[in-house]
């Protein structure tokens, strides 16, 4: 095993007045005060009965809390779940149940009709921690490579969510091998307009941790915030999917972005062409990236040198990273499979799940794609079925198992559509038992599924596309 010293208390040492966070609303946190607060956050959950290995669920929109409540676990050898905001009762306290939490920690004060509906033993809202008293027990003063750090769900192919390991080698590994990539520059303050609770936005934390650069974090994005952050506050790099792309380019109008922006990370969803030839024209810095969950942020990245040349790939691995194309075809497409100390050791007690993706340490993304003659990446095709909408994914089966249990519905096919605004969208085809409206439909989906995951188009069909197996055929449901 490889241990290293806590990184936060490291970077406390070595640069304990360097900005470690700024907040768009102005609060500022240094690596030093950083430190105070994880630890006494840390003693104050020792008092509630967190300790070493516990699962802590964490619910939060980003904020100065939501950090130091995770880098306190770390100080406890605890795992944090995080948890997407965006999700209904129902689907988080199947991540709750899954991960097997113990305790729930959340940013607002929940009522009793809400703490009920939750299927946890403990919740406590980030202020109730603070009047705890702290509780003198030993903080980790290192940090094992191998151990886990946080599990973080990302949608299955089954229509159940798959709980991704994250140790904390797979966070250190990515920050390594990312910093070899774009380089690290003295004046360099990283904008996260991403959640934390997303392994875009929390990976960008530990990066600021074990770089010693400070990060401008939003509670949430908003363009106008961002442009402002670009033009007036010396931001060198802001991650982003899509959409962002989209609205920043609109809110920057005819101007320019200042020098001081080196650099846009674009992840998490594939990239329309037209717009990344618009910002090459436009000298607009957008790198593009592949990655996901898995891999604790990007694994391939666009370097800046090969920008201008390779617009559309998603470029070569990074340093410590390894990329292979499996069962080509004869245009040279095939599945990617990525292997690299990043990539997570696998899915939280779902032994099918790891058997079906990991082999002598490579992970098969189901992701499509080929290498071009000097080897740059290209994603062709996402994820079979994958639907991804501004940078959130949905599976069709997840909807199609949810609504499929509505009485009044025979059968249901879900497939996604492209979308101006969202990059693609959910429709639903549905062959009815009895009459039944959308609304009917959308009202029992609300319940069940978050609002990005609601079919934006109900279509009532006679049967649905099916091959010689019966098997239903997606992809031939909008024709
Ligand atoms: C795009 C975002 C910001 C949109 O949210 P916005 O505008 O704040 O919406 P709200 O005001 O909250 O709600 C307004 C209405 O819009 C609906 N809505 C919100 N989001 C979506 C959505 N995604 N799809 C469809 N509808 C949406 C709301 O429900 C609401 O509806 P009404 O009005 O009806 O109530 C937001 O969606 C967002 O933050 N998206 C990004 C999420 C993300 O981070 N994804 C990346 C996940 N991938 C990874 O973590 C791995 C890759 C990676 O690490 C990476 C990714 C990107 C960049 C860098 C990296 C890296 O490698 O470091
Ligand atoms: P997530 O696990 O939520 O981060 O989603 C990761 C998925 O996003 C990947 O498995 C891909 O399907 C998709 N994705 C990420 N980067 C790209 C890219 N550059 N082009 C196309 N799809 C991408
Ligand atoms: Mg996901
Ligand atoms: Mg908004
Ligand atoms: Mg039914």
């Amino acid at each position: 095993t490889e241990i290293i010293p806590h990184w936060v208390t490291k970077q406390a040492d070595i640069n304990p007045d360097g900005i470690a966070v700024e907040m768009d609303h102005g609060d500022t946190l240094t690596f030093a005060e950083l430190k105070e607060a994880s630890q006494r956050f840390a003693r104050k959950l020792a008092e509630i009965g967190v300790s070493k290995g516990m699962h802590v669920g964490i619910l939060s929109t980003n904020s100065l809390d939501m950090i130091t409540a995770i880098h306190a676990l770390s100080y406890l050898d605890a795992v944090g779940v995080l948890l997407n905001i965006r999700l209904t009762t129902e689907e988080i306290n199947y991540q709750l149940e899954d991960a097997e939490v113990s305790h729930l920690l959340t940013a607002e004060q929940l009522n009793e009709k809400e703490k009920t509906a939750l299927n946890v033993g403990k919740i406590l809202s980030f202020s109730e921690i603070q009047s705890y008293g702290e509780k003198d027990v030993l903080l980790c003063t290192e940090l094992n490579l191998d151990a886990t750090f946080t599990i973080i769900y990302t949608s299955g192919t089954t229509g159940f969510p798959k709980g991704v390991i994250h140790t904390y080698g797979n966070h250190w590994w990515s920050a390594i091998g990312s910093a070899l990539n774009l380089g690290l520059e003295k004046q360099d303050k990283w904008l996260i307009p991403l959640p934390l609770f997303h392994v875009s936005g929390l990976s960008t934390l530990i990066k600021s941790v074990i770089y010693g650069m400070p990060i401008y974090l939003l509670k949430k994005f908003d363009e106008a915030t961002v442009h402002e952050a670009i033009m007036e506050k010396g931001i060198t790099i802001v991650s982003v999917v899509t959409v962002m792309v989209q609205r920043l380019i609109k809110q920057l109008g005819e101007k320019s972005y200042p020098y001081t922006l080196r650099c846009l990370l674009l992840g998490g969803g594939p990239a329309p062409r037209p717009l990344l030839e618009e910002a090459r024209d436009r000298d607009i810095p957008v790198f593009q990236s592949y990655g996901m969950t898995e891999t604790a942020s990007q694994i391939v990245t666009l370097s800046p040198k090969d920008a201008l040349e390779k617009v559309g790939s998603a470029g070569k691995p990074l340093f410590p990273a390894q990329l292979k194309i499996v069962d080509q075809d004869e245009t040279n497409v095939g599945e990617i499979h990525v292997k690299g100390p990043m990539v997570t050791r696998g899915y939280y007690k779902n032994d099918a799940a790891n058997e079906a993706s990991i082999k002598d340490g490579w992970l098969a993304t189901g992701d499509l794609g080929y290498l071009d003659e000097d080897g740059f990446l290209y994603v062709v095709d996402r994820r079979k079925d994958l639907i991804i909408s501004g940078g959130e994914n949905i599976y069709p089966s997840e909807i199609e198992s949810v609504l499929s249990a509505m009485e009044q519905i025979k059968e249901v096919g879900v497939t996604g559509k492209k979308d101006e605004q969202w990059g693609a969208v959910p429709v639903a085809f549905i062959v009815k038992n009895q009459e039944v409206t959308s609304e009917e439909v959308l009202a029992f989906a609300e319940k069940r599924l978050a609002k990005y995951k609601l079919p934006k188009e109900i279509h009532f069909v006679a049967e649905l596309p099916r091959n010689a197996a019966n098997k239903l055929v997606r992809n031939k449901l909008l024709n």
